[in-house]
């Protein structure tokens, strides 16, 4: 046996004395071992079959209704030293940590199955690839890690060849909010997570390896792992451009990697291939430009709003092998969500008749879990293992007021600033109040595993001698009008914003300049079979230079939270656009 799996060995059976298992399975990936699990579930419930005619391999997980969500505040980074993880993480000292998490997983195993899960994120060949395993005493994790990651044998040999793999123990326990935690340890490259089966919670190779912790890696290895998604838009001459964008949780990122062009565009010839929807790790090539996988092997998606009309492509791969978790069903037992438009809820998403005084049917947060090359756009360089060149970076919130469709920043500093400066409306994707304005850096606020002010220096570290980076955007598809409307129709016609965006990448499409950075004039945009009143677009590209002006002053106090870890750089720019504001009003 090599060391590693020695290692791996040694730490599972170490587990396995204190949480006192039933049995132990080593998870080998097969068909074989998913349908035993699959019958497994159906027979205790944790899984419901749908519709087989409809549907055909989809299943229903309800999971516990106080277990819905990611639980940002029970989320901790334990390091030496606090000031390691900076004002954006709770911090827990190793010592307690461990003292608390070991009282936790005693003997929490006593009747279950210990489940070993090794796992590889990103394509199993590819140098930008890192392994984990993860323990779990959860069949459902299991199931979903399938999907998610390339779980089983092939990502065994690659840990038994490498010199290191994350660790990630994982237990439902009582499922009760009182004893949950979820604590990541980067110093020893280990993730531990106790009483919830949720999502981000329990699925360790995704937010907690793939981010909370790969962050801290590339922190210290020269890489990015960030929350984005990657798109590539294929033009009409044949080439296709990739773009990295950066949005909060249940805004809008699955829905822009798979986006059906407008209908003139498809005509044009415009094609739209998704390399990723959630998580992005990008390291510079030898040739200066930078390169991206996705980690992930599946989606992980919001239900709600997810329709033929919105979002087909999603729609279309969810016909079959799909676990749906916390969604409602129809009479003759399909998935039904808000927004899905076809049929009618008749059991809601805890599984009573469906009654609308109870709330939404299915929940605001409900998901599915399918594999990536289910997806009909799912690209053909999705599995290069030297990733996708990355023409732009874009970050966006979801902001109903002040920030324009769409702006350039001017440079690279400008554009880490426009990340850093980055609020959203809290969703439902984490516990607590919905519709709350927050700041959210680069989309990373519940997922970077260090301070924010190093990992700000961090992105500034790019612009380097021989880089060639992509340009930075900041977009908002959610600016609403008086009324409380979208002004923006959003979805597929998101793809009009990206055609100006790698225009100006290329140097043939026009801007104005404005003190916030480079916006389009009306002329710019391909605007071609939209139905949008002029004065619409207007108040969509409009920048209030009052409004800005408190808007930086904010941003300054947030960053100055950061003190010393915080790049002067950043500062200095923030304070260019205020005086560049200050000139520009009455
Ligand atoms: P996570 O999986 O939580 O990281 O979410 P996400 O960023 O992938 O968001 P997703 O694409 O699932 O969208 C979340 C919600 O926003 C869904 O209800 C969508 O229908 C809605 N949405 C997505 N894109 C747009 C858009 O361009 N305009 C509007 N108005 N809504 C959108
Ligand atoms: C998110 O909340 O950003 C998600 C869902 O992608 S979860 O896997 O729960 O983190
Ligand atoms: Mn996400």
């Amino acid at each position: 046996m090599s060391s590693q799996l020695e290692t791996l060995n040694e730490w599972v059976q170490a587990t396995a004395r204190r949480t006192r298992p039933d049995r132990i399975h080593w998870c080998d990936g097969s068909d074989t071992e998913a349908q035993a699990l699959t019958e497994l579930m159906l027979a205790s419930g944790e899984l419901i079959a749908i519709n087989p005619t409809t549907h055909p391999d989809c299943y229903l997980h309800r999971s516990d209704p106080d277990d819905v969500a990611r639980v940002e505040h029970l989320t901790f980074i334990s390091t030496q030293q606090r000031d390691a993880v900076g004002p954006n993480n709770h911090w827990m000292s190793p010592h307690d940590a461990h003292l608390k998490m070991d009282a936790l997983f005693d003997g929490c195993m006593q009747g279950r199955t210990l489940y070993v899960v090794p796992y590889c994120m990103g394509p199993i060949d590819s140098p930008l690839s890192r392994c984990g395993v993860e323990i779990t005493d959860s069949p459902y994790v299991v199931a979903n890690m399938r999907l998610m990651t390339r779980m089983g044998q092939a990502a065994l040999q690659r840990i038994e060849r490498e010199a290191r793999f994350v660790k990630g123990l994982h237990s439902t326990g009582e499922l009760n909010p009182e004893r949950r935690f979820i604590l990541h340890f980067p110093e020893e490259n280990l993730i531990q997570s106790y009483g919830s089966g949720y999502g981000g919670n329990a699925l360790l190779g995704k937010k907690c390896h793939a981010l909370r912790i790969a962050s801290w890696q590339g922190h210290q290895q020269g890489w990015l792992a960030e929350h984005m998604l990657i798109v590539g838009i294929e033009n009409p001459q044949g080439e296709t451009h990739y773009i990295a964008a950066a949005f909060p949780s249940a805004c809008g990122k699955t829905n822009l990697s798979m986006l059906i062009p407008p209908a003139s565009y498809r005509r044009a010839g415009w094609k739209i291939w998704t390399v990723g929807d959630d998580i992005c790790w990008m390291q510079p090539g030898a040739d200066g430009r930078l390169w991206a996988i996705n980690p992930e092997a599946g989606f992980f998606g919001v239900a709600p709003g997810t329709s033929r009309k919105t979002n087909p492509n999603a729609l279309a791969m969810l016909t079959h092998d799909t676990i749906f978790t916390n969604v409602a069903l129809t009479n003759d037992v399909q998935p039904w969500w808000e927004g899905l438009h076809d049929g009618q809820p008749a059991i809601d998403w805890q599984g009573r008749t469906f009654d609308p005084a109870n709330g939404p049917a299915a929940h605001p947060n409900s998901r599915f879990t399918v594999r990536a090359d289910q997806c009909p756009s799912w690209s053909s360089h999705a599995e290069d293992p030297q990733g996708v060149p990355i023409s732009a970076i874009v970050f966006g919130g979801r902001r109903a007021n002040l920030i324009p469709l769409v702006f350039e920043a001017r440079d690279w500093t400008h554009g880490v600033l426009a990340g850093a400066s980055m609020a959203s409306e809290t969703t439902a994707a984490a516990t607590g109040k919905v519709g709350v304005l927050r700041r959210d850096p680069m989309a990373m606020k519940p997922f970077c595993g260090y301070n924010f002010g190093d990992y700000f220096a961090h992105w500034l570290s790019f612009d380097r001698p021989g880089a060639k980076l992509p340009k930075i955007f900041h977009v908002n598809w959610f600016r609403k009008n008086q009324q409380g409307d979208f002004l923006w129709p959003g979805f597929g016609d998101n793809l009009r914003v990206l055609e100006w965006i790698l225009g100006r990448c290329h140097g043939h499409t026009g801007a104005t300049e404005t003190p916030i950075g480079f916006l389009p004039r009306i002329q710019d945009l391909n605007l071609h079979g939209l139905n949008l009143d002029p004065a619409q677009l207007e108040s969509l590209l409009h920048v209030d230079p009052v409004a800005w002006g408190e808007e930086l002053q904010g941003i300054g106090e947030y960053l100055a939270d950061y003190g010393e870890h915080l790049p002067q750089q950043l500062e200095l720019a923030r304070q260019g656009m205020a005086d560049a504001l200050d000139a520009e009003r009455p």
